[in-house]
């Protein structure tokens, strides 16, 4: 059969993402005996409309597959949602063609019937591609019921059906994305080529779908000499200038990944390297040395937070003093790196919320050493179904059983005093230039420009390195502030008495 698989996803900043999980369907679809065409709406802009008329047109595809990444930007102070984007592209689908429609995706495993029933899709896989979505095409093909088939949705007596999914092997697969993809465009940006050398996580954190849904919680590897094959074809094929691992934790299994490491020196080529999710825990002198000979020039921490009360609420399984360790480890290095926090879990208080932010203070702020740091916070904790904060929040009445998971929901610590709180990040971003807050994202939007500046002028790759200069510039010249939200405390509150919340911090009176 043809097969169109179109990755809708077109958010383009420095974090654009060449779409690897449509590849690896692409290459076993293939694989089966289909002819399939990738269309890559990323870079579309304007001309959405014809590209997708055209291509329907010119390949006549007789199953279309809709790759969802995204739902929102998971971002309280900056909220974008992606899903009605998406909903325009299925129906000028629909207007084209009347090939069944199959979404699969990060963004449709996180919450399938939601997803299957607000795109009008005639199927939804949910996890891995591969195999599920090979055999729903041969279901497909033989007219035969894909009920049954695991990890498949559908409607069945006018009801929504998913088997659950069974979960792989993940060895001898190798996406070949330079193929599929022309990733030209997203390394103009300043995104990467990516790698995933494992799936799964087995981390517990309270408030992830990476464990579940999305890779479940069992590790499977890949072998470090398949892994480093890939990257070495890549390199030959395509020259891209970064690799980036896209693995849900990058550094765990520590053995796993210091193979992968070690088998990349081996290779008589160089090449640049970069990794999000990177566990503090494993992160001292040998490793980042082992990183840095590997290639690694910046990467992203994720601690979420530096206060031992709230690693051990996120179920971080690891300690306030390994993100400090981490952190010194680094600071004797040249590195540039990202750091996550997500203020306002369970138990977050102003009193947590200064320690992340001292943190931040005393080991991220320039203080001679060659590293560079971003110190990036975002307040509220995303709900998703399936999590323990998920129960959490239903019990303490952030959410009921009514709730649309679609929507933005939000968790945010009673403990708060939200507006000292507010009052806290913005004096610490005020003296720090490596703070941003979820606010802070807007500039996002410049990307595109400063991608062109940063090319012309030859500035080292990751571009989000300069987010620090900019805030330096931005304080000094005062425009740092100038532009913020007037009212943050209040934009939290109004985001959560829309979910239907109705407790302590919406009765808090707002000072502003
Ligand atoms: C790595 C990563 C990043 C990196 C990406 C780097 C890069 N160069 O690509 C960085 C840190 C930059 C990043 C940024 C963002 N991310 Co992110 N990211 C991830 C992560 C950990 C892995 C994604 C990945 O590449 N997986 C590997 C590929 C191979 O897997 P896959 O895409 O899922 O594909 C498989 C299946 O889904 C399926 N499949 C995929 N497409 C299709 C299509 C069809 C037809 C079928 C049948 C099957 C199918 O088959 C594939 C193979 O088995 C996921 C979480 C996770 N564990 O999945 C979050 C995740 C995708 N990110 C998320 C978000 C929100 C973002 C941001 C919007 C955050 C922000 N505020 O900026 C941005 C968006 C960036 C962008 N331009 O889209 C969310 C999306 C959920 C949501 N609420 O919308 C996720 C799910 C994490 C989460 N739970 O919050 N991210």
């Amino acid at each position: 059969m043809r097969i169109l698989l179109i990755n809708t996803n077109r958010k383009v900043d420095f974090l654009a993402a060449p779409p690897l999980g449509i590849c690896y369907v692409a290459g076993a679809a293939e694989e089966a005996g289909h002819e399939v065409k990738v269309l890559d709406l990323c870079f579309a802009g304007a001309k959405i409309r014809r590209i997708l008329r055209s291509t329907i047109a010119s390949f006549d595809p007789q199953v279309v597959g809709l790759s969802v990444r995204n739902i929102d930007n998971v971002n309280m102070l900056h909220p974008v949602e992606y899903l009605h984007e998406i909903e325009e592209i299925r129906e000028l689908v629909g207007r084209s063609s009347t090939a069944p429609v199959v979404v699969g995706g990060s963004g449709a495993g996180l919450m399938p019937e939601r997803v299957f029933t607000r795109l009008q899709a005639d199927y939804i896989v949910v996890s891995d591609g591969e195999v599920s979505f090979v055999r729903l095409l041969s279901a497909i093909e033989r007219g035969e019921s894909p009920k049954g088939i695991p990890g498949v949705g559908l409607t069945v007596d006018g009801r929504f059906h998913l088997t659950p999914p069974e979960l792989y092997d993940f060895r001898g697969k190798t996406p070949d994305l330079g193929r599929w993809v022309d990733t030209r465009p997203y390394q103009q940006i300043g995104s990467s080529y990516n790698i995933q050398t494992k799936r799964g996580c087995r981390q517990q954190c309270i408030y992830c779908t990476y464990n579940q849904s999305l890779e479940g919680s069992t590790l499977r590897l890949r072998s470090p000499l398949e892994v480093v094959d890939e990257i070495e074809e890549a390199l030959d094929k395509y020259r891209p200038e970064t690799f980036e691992f896209v693995d849900s934790v990058f550094n765990d299994p520590l053995e796993h990944s210091i193979e992968i490491l070690e088998e990349i020196i081996r290779r008589p080529w160089r090449a640049n390297f970069t990794a999000m999710g990177v566990h503090p825990r494993n992160l001292d002198d040998a490793y980042l040395d082992l990183m840095w000979r590997a290639g690694f020039r910046s990467f992203m921490v994720t601690p979420e937070s530096a206060s031992e009360k709230m690693l051990r609420s996120y179920r971080k399984g690891f300690t306030a003093r390994h993100v400090v360790k981490a952190a010194e480890a680094i600071n004797k290095t040249a590195f540039a790196t990202w750091w996550f926090f997500m203020i306002g879990g369970p138990g977050e208080d102003n009193e947590t919320l200064q320690e992340s932010l001292d943190f931040a203070l005393r080991y991220l702020q320039k203080n001679g050493g060659p590293a560079t740091h971003v110190a990036h916070y975002f307040v509220g904790v995303r709900l998703y179904p399936g999590t323990r904060l998920w129960d959490m929040a239903l019990k303490q009445g952030f959410i009921d059983e009514q709730c649309d998971p679609l929507k933005n929901l939000w968790y945010v610590s009673e403990d708060l005093d939200l507006d000292r709180a507010v009052e806290q990040m913005t004096r610490a971003a005020s003296i720090c230039p490596e703070i941003y807050l979820g606010f802070d994202e807007r500039i996002l939007v410049f990307s595109k420009a400063a991608a062109i500046f940063f090319k012309m002028f030859g500035f080292p790759k990751p571009y989000w390195k300069y987010f620090t200069p900019v805030n330096r510039f931005g304080l000094w010249s005062g425009l740092r502030f100038m532009y913020r939200p007037p009212n943050i405390s209040g934009m939290i509150r109004d985001s959560l008495r829309r979910q239907g919340y109705q407790g302590r911090l919406i009765q808090q009176p707002a000072v502003w």
